[in-house]
């Protein structure tokens, strides 16, 4: 019996498992098979799928226009623990039921914020027993945990980068508690996402000195979570606006920079979330690659934006084209560093059956899955690797190695460009690579 609660809130859903891609059952995984090996790892280990506990149990739906649409049968308690409980055990029936073997949180996602930091520190006390039972009975795993700095209105000038120290102080202490709750819950990593950190107008903002404040306090919660012996890793997560006009996490190379301007980089990475990528002008590729070339790509929000709208729609990915450019990343980088695959991710506001968060998750995961099998073929059975590796050949060896080990000087390359005066043009066989994708689908 895989159900761990009392009552089942999902009714009529079984597990989930691998039938192929003949089946046409829609609550069974056409591609993704966890125990299968694809680039020497089993697929459950190259993804460490985790569910977002905020998007499947926390929120309703609701948009700027009108209220949620969700009527989760764990709201319905009049006590904010039992509702707690009563979502716990939703969480944890779903989680199973998927065969997932994480989830992420916020502090106030597993319980209700009280009205005062030291009554929410006591439900969250209440909360994080409750949950670790959970997961002692099913196996389930936090693949990171987090402070909600965000939503509670003092937070609407910053939190660790507020202009007010009190506020700063505020912040510190619920991160301070996050840390503890994701520790006891022998979270495997933690994540900062600053909602709040950035601006609406540069003219009531001293930049510098906000972004100094926001290193103090990363350095602060770093050093308290080692000196409780937290081993894992922390995750910085960009993404440009929204809610700010401008957040200082821009993108994967301003948080790399920020990074180590610091000195922060021995023990933070970057969670790169697809939606955020491309809100940044940039392909989630894009963003993975930067991260993975300076060491630092550690974990990743999966989820996918809209063409025609500018704004983080939160949508389950979908897109084999956009994953697969993903997963030559991550195959030829040998896997994130610490995190896994979170889908930060949502229903629409008019899929409420209690199937609809299922078929979300099935999708995001085998269009993963099916994307992983696609980049490793591509990796091993064309001459992708190959053409790529020529175009760069002539810094192999002669002038050009020695240009990459800074043994030629400006004049030296004054000197070469004169005597080569008609280079060739060379074709970057942009549309032949492209195809491939279509190829081996
Ligand atoms: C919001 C972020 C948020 C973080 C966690 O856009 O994606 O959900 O992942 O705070
Ligand atoms: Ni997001
Ligand atoms: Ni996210």
């Amino acid at each position: 019996m895989i159900l761990i609660g009392d009552k089942e809130f999902y009714k009529g859903i079984n597990k989930i498992s691998y039938e192929g891609k003949k089946s046409d059952n829609p609550l069974a995984y056409k591609y993704y098979n966890p125990e299968k090996i694809i680039a020497g790892k089993k697929m459950k280990d190259h993804f460490k799928f985790a569910v977002a506990y905020w998007h499947s149990f926390c929120g309703l739906g609701s948009d700027p226009f009108g209220p949620g649409t969700q009527e989760f049968e764990w709201n319905k308690s009049g006590d904010p623990i039992q509702r707690a409980k009563d979502k716990a055990d939703a969480a944890f029936e779903f989680i199973t039921k998927m065969g997932f073997n994480y989830f992420c949180f916020h502090d106030v996602d597993i319980i209700e914020e009280a009205n005062t930091l030291s009554e929410t520190e006591k439900r969250l006390q209440i909360i994080r027993d409750y949950i670790k039972e959970k997961m002692r009975i099913s196996g389930v795993k936090v693949l990171w945990g987090t402070a909600n700095c965000f939503s509670n209105p003092i937070y609407m000038n910053g939190a660790a980068t507020n202009p007010e120290f009190n506020i700063v102080a505020r912040a510190g202490a619920q991160i301070k508690v996050a840390l503890d709750t994701t520790i006891f819950l022998n979270g495997e990593n933690y994540v900062f996402w600053g909602g709040r950190e950035g601006y609406m107008s540069l003219l009531n903002t001293k930049m510098g000195k906000e972004l100094d404040h926001m290193a103090q306090i990363l350095i602060l919660a770093r050093d308290y979570a080692r000196s409780q012996g937290f081993k894992g890793t922390f995750f910085i997560e960009p993404k440009p606006m929204e809610p700010m006009k401008h957040q200082y996490d821009f993108d994967a190379a301003a948080a790399i920079g920020f990074i180590n301007k610091y000195g922060l980089e021995k023990d933070f990475k970057l969670n790169i979330e697809v939606n955020h990528a491309t809100l940044a002008q940039h392909s989630f590729e894009h963003e993975l690659a930067f991260a993975a070339n300076s060491n630092m790509l550690g974990s990743i929000d999966a989820n996918r934006g809209d063409y025609q709208n500018g704004w983080d729609t939160d949508q389950f990915p979908n897109n084999i084209y956009e994953i697969t450019q993903a997963m030559i990343i991550l195959i030829k980088e040998g896997g994130l560093m610490g995190g896994g695959i979170n889908f930060d991710a949502k229903l629409r506001r008019n899929s409420t059956d209690n199937d609809d968060i299922f078929h979300a998750h099935i999708g995001g995961a085998d269009v993963f899955a099916r994307s992983l099998i696609i980049a490793d073929k591509i990796i091993n059975e064309s001459n992708y690797v190959s053409i790529l590796e020529n175009r760069y050949k002539s810094f192999d060896n002669g002038l050009g190695k020695k240009f990459e080990s800074g043994e030629l000087s400006l004049e030296d390359l004054y000197e070469i460009a004169h005597k080569n005066p008609d280079p060739k043009l060379i074709s970057g066989k942009q549309e032949l690579i492209e195809n491939l994708i279509n190829q081996y689908l």
